[in-house]
């Protein structure tokens, strides 16, 4: 059951250089890694390891910093944060890696179309 979830608006984009503004309207910090969908995966079917995240390892960005760009110690309840990224066409996962996010629900899909 998903307990907590994330919204991607819209869900497709032009590839080239691609801007994440994140609201997080929840009580708790939250955090957006990018990482690529790699063939044949769906999103939510990551293993997910002893300490509650999966593997962020190839992340192409992370948008985690209240108020700011890039990585920080998570987005506060009630603000935003951002970060810019070059993406190639194809399908990509956003997760929330905070421990047990993912495991709640915290994915979605982002799909990166030939402009
Ligand atoms: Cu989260």
């Amino acid at each position: 059951m998903r307990m907590m979830r994330l919204v991607a608006r819209p869900a497709t984009v032009s590839a080239g250089v691609v801007s994440l503004w994140v609201l997080n309207t929840g009580a708790m910090a939250h955090e957006v890694v990018v990482l690529r969908l790699p063939s044949g995966q769906g999103i939510g079917e990551r293993p997910i390891g002893p300490d509650g995240k999966v593997n962020e390892a190839g992340s192409l960005g992370e948008a985690s910093r209240s108020c700011g760009t890039g990585e920080g110690d998570g987005i506060a309840p009630g603000t935003m944060a951002w970060t810019t990224l070059t993406l190639r066409p194809g399908r990509y996962e956003l997760v929330c890696n905070l421990p047990g996010h993912y495991l709640a629900g915290m994915y979605t899909e982002l799909d990166v179309t030939d402009r």
